[in-house]
């Protein structure tokens, strides 16, 4: 759908050859990079990220086990990508995308990518993409969308770590701060860097040196246990930075609660604190009542959609109610979320599906039903910046890729402020992309 597609013959298209090789995560695991070149030179390098809160309904990462890097080796992975897609795909056009990722998942033949590897196809996937934009000279988000691609995302940035992703007590896995009150971008960015600095002097002052470590996705880590504490600390940052919470900063969770919830007791255990979804929903009221958040993530477990429908017939019009574990970004279980009525934003991540055209019928399903769909990094990243290019190919007017620190996690910013440069009108949609202004 959104990749322009020249059907006429034409030579440099052509895939020449597609090489996999391990190389490494921000995690320091092995992960798949696959090299494919055209008969035109064109280049793409795609990659595999990794998620540690990873959804049951995910498509699987082929790992080897075994004693070498503990298990997480991609031998396999690595080893299919060569042997069984390459030979495969080798000859085709790489503007077929669809057909290629069709042809991949013809091949490994299971529901959920097991035998060939999720990390093996998605990062296929992604270079085929590349390669085809390198060899049209194009612009990876131009390539996607085309010359009308001008809308920069609004970043959702991860400044404080929990959950798996953190060493300390916080249930809550993300709280993220939200510039949605600026003009631009590039503005938006810098507010956000200084608020995350303005954090740091705040966590050091009043926690020590140790609390200014960072977690997995660049925020930072402290000894915390109380998610108001969290949001107080965001609230107080913001204001430190000399902006006004919710007017220009507002705020955003992401509770990954499969991990909260009991399924023997069915009750989540919230600091301590056995609750049942009604109790939960009054929790995120209060919350959604003190502090000015637009967007609650995966509020209730992976299969809850019932817990999901009833929370968001009564916040929609305040909040997003994001679906990441729920959804993983699957059509299917997006359309049985759509029918129930369960939320109305997705997270979207190419590797919980696997090829870069499963990723796009979802975010058509998405727009058809005016759900809002936020393009998001993974945990576990590598120095790709496909999912920024992607987030402005596709318009999708959210991005969530983590704090402004670590170089994965920059790289992402970095390149929407190269694109920001490139497009002519770069346009910003603010609050817009939102039920409203906190
Ligand atoms: C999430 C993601 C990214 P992970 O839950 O939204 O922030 O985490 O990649 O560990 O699934
Ligand atoms: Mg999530």
């Amino acid at each position: 759908m959104h990749v322009i597609y020249h059907s006429e013959y034409d030579e440099a298209f052509l895939i020449k050859s597609v090489r996999g090789r391990w190389v490494l995560d921000s995690r320091g695991n092995p992960t798949v990079q696959v090299k494919v070149v055209t008969e035109g030179l064109g280049v793409g390098v795609g990659y595999a990220p990794s998620g540690a809160s990873t959804g049951v309904h995910e498509a699987v990462e082929v790992r080897d086990g075994g004693r070498e890097f503990h298990g997480k080796g991609v031998g396999r992975a690595v080893e299919n990508v060569n042997k069984m897609i390459a030979p495969a795909i080798i000859g085709m056009d790489s503007r077929r995308q669809r057909e290629i990722d069709m042809k991949m998942i013809e091949m490994d033949g299971t529901r959920n990518k097991a035998r060939i590897g999720g990390n093996a196809i998605v990062a296929t996937s992604i270079a085929v993409a590349k390669a085809a934009a390198s060899t049209m000279d194009l612009p990876l988000y131009q390539y996607i969308g085309g010359k009308q691609a001008d809308l920069l995302p609004v970043p959702m940035l991860n400044i404080i770590n929990g959950g798996v992703h953190a060493g300390n007590k916080l249930d809550f896995q993300e709280f993220m701060i939200v510039p949605a009150g600026f003009s631009t971008f590039s503005e938006a960015l810098r507010a956000s860097v200084e608020i995350y600095h303005e954090l740091k002097n705040i966590l050091k002052n009043r926690y020590g040196p140790q609390a200014i470590n960072v977690g997995d996705e660049g925020g930072f880590a402290p000894p915390l246990e109380k998610t108001r504490e969290a949001l107080d600390l965001l609230v107080d940052s913001i204001k430190a930075a000399g902006y006004s919470p919710g007017d220009q900063v507002a705020l955003a969770l992401d509770v990954a609660s499969s991990r909260l919830f009991n399924r023997d007791r069915n009750v989540y255990v919230i600091e301590g604190q056995e609750l049942s979804v009604d109790k939960l929903i009054d929790y995120y009221s209060k919350l959604v009542n003190d502090y000015p958040i637009v967007s609650i993530e995966d509020p209730f477990h992976e299969d809850d959609f019932e817990a999901f429908a009833k929370f968001t017939s009564e916040f929609s019009h305040r909040i997003l109610v994001v679906g990441d574990d729920l959804f993983v970004t699957n059509p299917e279980r997006l359309e049985k979320g759509i029918s129930m009525r369960a939320a109305n934003a997705v997270l979207v991540k190419v590797n919980q599906v696997g090829t870069l055209t499963e990723t796009f019928a979802v975010i058509d399903i998405a727009r058809t039903a005016g759900y809002r769909t936020i393009i998001s990094h993974r945990s576990g990243e590598t120095e790709d910046t496909a999912i920024s290019d992607l987030a402005v190919g596709v318009r999708a007017g959210l991005i969530k890729t983590g704090a402004p620190a670590r170089g994965e996690r920059t790289a992402k910013y970095n390149r929407l402020l190269e694109i920001e440069e490139e497009v002519e009108k770069p346009k910003y949609p603010g609050f817009s992309v939102f039920p409203r202004k906190p």
